[in-house]
């Protein structure tokens, strides 16, 4: 796609909302979207107004019954028909993406194809859902289980995976029979106006996809506190996710996927070579800004120096670059300047108690990198729980890395945090895999690989990183409600 193309594409969506089955021009205030490679402002959105929100809610609550009455089957087709229309048109979404986000083309590529997985998984799992017929107490009685959708759902989305993110709410949604408003972040609309617009190509009835732009603490609090919303799926930080947890006014479902602090444990008889193949590409892909990251890795004593001199070639072989010049670039842009203020305050604070640089340690150098939020694959050596970097989630391409002495304290340490999403574990002795998968206290536990989730297995935080589910039936179930119907006859 050439850029001419591109730029016709986003300015198709600049200031769009997509309400009702169309698409119209928002009339809030327009807010600029930059290319975090070259700071460059590649759109607008429009802020959603309150009459925006409402119209956008008032149609949602319209087409819920009709949509909820389809068959699960006709439901399925139209997912179907979504993720063809999407892995049709993946070239071009990835550039949209990469536009407002940073990530180089063929990563942003990879993530739609995803998304277009996640339709077709859904549209199948649409059609498997059905209650129970329980066993009675009394002679004469029949207790029925239903599942019924749980009516209009408002998603609220983060940036760092623009099209995913919304796609595993959506899809979901859909299969259900809820019908659904996004609210995707300021930084990353279009990908989620994209989304849309194949929503409506994909013929799904209108006011059962709607999209509405604009500030989270706006148009984000206004679906929180809208009695006519009745669940929230959220993924963002843990901060954001307990305010709309304190701040809901009606009782409400919530599902919150949060932030994580995850850890990695590389054991004695870990094969090192993919310890650390596996650590530069969970800790460095999307520039470190996912939520299952590798932040920090604790290595068996005994081959502390094989892994960290590894772990520094790795790293330093890895190429930054805009990821729309140079698609297959390892990391782009970060996505806006806020990151990377804090992937650099993180490494002072390290430094500043003792930490050892081993590769990285600031932007790239040259004209290119000038205006964009550039920053090199960072390792640190000799860490503590003392630093930042090893008690929060920092949310850029900077891991610490720790040596520990016996399994006992590896546990301590990579479950001495607040957080429980996501936690590795590189290791060939079977005692020390059971031991370890069973002490991490994490709701996701990947074991000699990295790949830590699977679109039919349920993917969730522990403690501050959240509650509920989403991927695979758990996913599901988390968009209907239970009726118990007893009847006696
Ligand atoms: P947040 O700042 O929490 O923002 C997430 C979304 O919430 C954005 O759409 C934001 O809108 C909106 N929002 C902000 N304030 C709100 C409010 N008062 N009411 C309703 N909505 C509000 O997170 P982020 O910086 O975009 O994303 C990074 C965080 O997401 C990290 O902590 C990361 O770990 C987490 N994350 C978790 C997961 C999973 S699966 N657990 C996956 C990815 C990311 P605006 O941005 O438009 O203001």
């Amino acid at each position: 796609m050439a850029d001419q193309t591109l730029t016709q594409s986003i300015a198709a969506l600049d200031g769009m909302l997509f309400i009702d089955g169309a698409f119209r021009a928002g009339q809030g205030t327009r807010l600029p979207v930059e290319n975090p490679a070259t700071g460059e402002v590649i759109g607008h959105i429009a802020a959603a107004t309150g009459a925006e929100v409402e119209a956008a809610v008032q149609a949602a609550r319209r087409a819920f019954r009709p949509w909820a009455a389809q068959l699960p089957k006709t439901r399925a087709v139209a997912l179907h028909r979504l993720g063809d229309l999407i892995a049709a048109d993946a070239d071009a979404m990835a550039r949209i993406m990469t536009a407002e986000q940073g990530k180089p083309v063929n990563e942003a590529r990879g993530e739609i194809l995803k998304l277009a997985e996640a339709c077709h998984f859904y549209a199948e799992e649409a059609t498997r859902v059905h209650g129970e017929i329980i066993p009675n107490d009394q002679p004469g009685f029949q207790s029925l289980v239903v599942r019924e959708p749980i009516g209009v759902v408002g998603a609220i989305t983060p940036w760092n995976y623009p099209a995913e993110l919304v796609g595993w709410k959506l899809c979901a949604s859909l299969a259900a029979g809820c019908t659904i408003i996004i609210k995707p972040a300021e930084l990353t609309p279009f990908t989620a106006l994209a989304i849309a617009a194949k929503c409506q190509a994909a013929g799904i009835p209108a006011g059962v996809v709607n999209v509405l732009t604009g500030k989270g603490s706006q148009v984000g609090q206004a679906l929180v506190e809208h009695p006519q919303v009745d669940k929230i799926a959220f993924t963002g930080s843990s901060a954001v996710g307990l305010h709309i947890q304190q701040s809901c006014p009606q009782v409400k479902r919530l599902s919150l996927e949060l932030g994580g602090n995850c850890p990695m444990i590389v054991t004695a008889s870990a094969d090192i070579a993919a310890a650390v193949k596996g650590a530069a590409r969970r800790s460095f892909r999307n520039c470190g800004q996912i939520c299952i990251a590798i932040n920090r890795i604790y290595v068996d004593r005994s081959v502390y120096g094989e892994f960290l001199a590894g772990l520094g070639r790795a790293a330093e072989a890895l190429s930054v670059a805009n990821g729309l010049t140079d698609p297959a670039a390892d990391l782009g842009a970060m996505a806006s300047a806020e990151p990377l203020e804090k992937t650099r305050a993180h490494l002072r604070d390290a430094l500043d108690k003792g930490a050892r640089l081993i590769a990285g340690g600031k932007a790239p150098e040259g004209a290119d990198y000038a205006k964009g939020h550039f920053f090199r694959p960072t390792v640190l050596a000799d860490c503590t729980h003392e630093m930042l970097v090893m008690r929060e989630e920092t949310f850029g391409p900077l891991v610490g890395v720790a040596p520990y002495d016996d399994l006992a304290e590896a546990v301590r340490l990579a479950n001495d945090t607040p957080y429980g999403l996501a936690s590795y574990v590189y290791a060939r002795d079977l005692t020390d895999i059971q031991t370890l998968s069973a002490g991490l206290d994490y709701g996701n536990v990947a074991i000699n690989t990295v790949d830590a989730g699977i679109m039919n297995a349920p993917y969730g935080g522990r403690k501050q990183s959240g509650v509920g589910y989403e991927h695979g039936r758990e996913g599901l179930l988390e968009y209907f409600n239970f009726k118990h119907v007893r009847l006696h006859h």
